[in-house]
């Protein structure tokens, strides 16, 4: 029960000064993107209740339970969306995701502000996501440096060639490619394949959204990719770590 009481910062709006004082802000960071090159299946568990695209996703899991059987899956690294309006989750699932497993987790969140990472931070995440299609490139850059600061990792989303161009200079450890279109959720695991050449090497590659099956994955390590971030398809089911161990 102790673990759990950092749950109470929350409670209210928390002063940047509090943020920085918690004890999680000062544990030391588990790098995902290490965990991704070293790992055999960069895979990036994600929890999501409900999104945009299919509403209800799972309502009745436990975050903590989904977290721990992801670990014990040997995911690479887990994601928590912590976005209440359109995918149920919250500072909460971040925390008790924290307290329940070792592996690196991502703050999958819309990040529009410092105070977010610090945030992030705080609340026990070891990276965070810049999406390049909501930040101009100066936000991009500025807030990998800021994250890249504070010791957390940096996933940069982007969904086609323009949105990499502007993500060039960002200095983020891994670049994702989005597979689903933000607009018109349309799912289309090409997109990863089509942008891989022009993603720099000095970058992960991750691939985001939209994977079924061991086939697609198989694919994707062929353009480079080294991890896989799958939401839906674990969660879908009654059991999302069964799912994620097959
Ligand atoms: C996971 P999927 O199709 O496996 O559930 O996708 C993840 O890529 C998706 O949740 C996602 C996302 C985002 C959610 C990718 N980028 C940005 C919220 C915000």
């Amino acid at each position: 029960a102790d673990k759990f009481k950092e749950v109470e910062l929350k409670k209210s709006i928390v002063p940047q000064s509090q943020l920085e004082k918690s004890a999680l802000f000062n544990r030391s960071i588990i790098s995902l993107a290490e965990n991704i090159k070293h790992s055999e299946t960069g895979i990036i568990a994600e929890h999501k209740r409900r999104s945009p695209s299919k509403s209800v996703i799972n309502q009745d899991q436990n975050v903590q339970d989904v977290v721990t059987g992801y670990a014990k899956a040997e995911a690479s690294g887990i994601s928590v969306l912590t976005d209440g309006k359109y995918f149920g989750g919250s500072l909460d699932d971040l925390l008790y995701a924290r307290a329940s497993v070792k592996t690196p987790i991502l703050r999958k969140d819309f990040m529009i502000d410092e105070y977010q990472i610090l945030e992030a931070k705080a609340y026990g995440a070891d990276a965070i996501l810049l999406i390049a299609a909501v930040l101009t490139k100066k936000q991009l850059e500025y807030f990998a440096k800021f994250a890249k600061d504070l010791g957390l990792d940096v996933l940069l989303e982007v969904h086609n060639r323009e949105e990499l161009e502007k993500s060039l200079r960002v200095k983020a450890d891994m670049i994702g490619v989005n597979n689903r279109n933000l607009k018109t959720f349309e799912v289309d695991i090409q997109n990863s394949k089509n942008l891989s050449p022009l993603i720099p090497s000095e970058f992960i590659k991750v691939s985001e959204s939209g994977i079924s099956n061991i086939k697609a994955i198989t694919d994707l390590r062929e353009y480079g990719y080294k991890g896989f971030l799958i939401g839906e398809n674990f969660m879908k089911t009654n059991d999302p770590a069964s799912a994620a161990i097959k």
